[in-house]
């Protein structure tokens, strides 16, 4: 299952009412939660807003875990991107208050200066292309925010609402920015093979923390491509 730009937040936060946990991950065999937010969920049983339940390896990508009374995310989970108060392991992740409108009246579009603008992975995005939870494009670049994500030209923003900037295009597998995936970008991408280089995680199509010959394929399926997946 592939849950995308969600939020979940509970209706009355900080009522005795509120009792949902965020996500509790017990019946699906694998699953991937992108650019989503969990904010001002509670859970009676104690649960943290993103539980795993023996899950063989959920992920966490592009999302905001934050301001969630009985804890943000459980043990065993893969999160990559996002930003989760109180710190997470994993490559991009982020510990800063998120900066939400209006939290506590379930605004969780975010604020100009947000640290989880322009900071999420395109390539967990690109291929879904599709627009924000508002019905804005997914893809702004903030001019005024030096982009701490990863991806070429303009870096989508950690949750379910992109700050609006300036609109951009993301081609996924095109890794040199260009427009299209070209042989252009198998070089980049080769060259990228092995290497440390933090500037390599756009070539990293399959988000497996390296760069190798399944994201040579996944390129190679999209060879030509030009135009971003149609909207969902
Ligand atoms: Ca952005
Ligand atoms: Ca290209
Ligand atoms: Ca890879």
């Amino acid at each position: 299952m592939v849950a995308y730009r969600c939020s979940r937040t509970a209706p009355s936060r900080g009522t005795p009412r509120n009792i949902r946990a965020g996500w509790r991950l017990t019946e699906l065999s694998e699953t991937t939660i992108i650019g989503c937010t969990f904010s001002g969920n509670t859970s009676v049983l104690g649960y943290p807003a993103i539980a795993n339940h023996n899950r063989p390896c959920p992920t966490v990508i592009n999302c905001i875990v934050w301001g969630n009374s009985t804890g943000e995310v459980g043990p065993d989970v893969t999160v990559l991107f996002s930003n989760v108060q109180g710190g997470y392991p994993g490559v991009g992740n982020i510990d800063a208050d998120p900066l939400f409108v209006d939290p506590d009246n379930g605004d969780l579009r975010l604020q100009p200066g947000s640290p989880c603008i322009d900071a999420g992975n395109n390539n967990a995005v690109a291929a879904l292309a599709g627009t924000d939870l508002d019905g804005n494009p997914r893809f702004g670049d903030d001019p005024d925010t030096e982009a701490t994500g990863c991806g070429v030209p303009v870096v989508v923003d950690m949750g379910a609402y992109e700050f609006q900037g300036t609109p951009g295009t993301v081609v996924f597998a095109d890794i040199n920015g260009d427009g299209t995936v070209t042989i252009a970008d198998l070089f980049a991408l080769n060259q990228c093979m092995g290497s440390g280089d933090p500037g390599c995680c756009v070539a990293d199509l399959d988000l497996d923390g390296e760069v190798g010959v399944l994201d040579a394929m996944l390129l190679l399926t999209n060879l030509f491509q030009s135009s971003p997946a149609p909207g969902l």
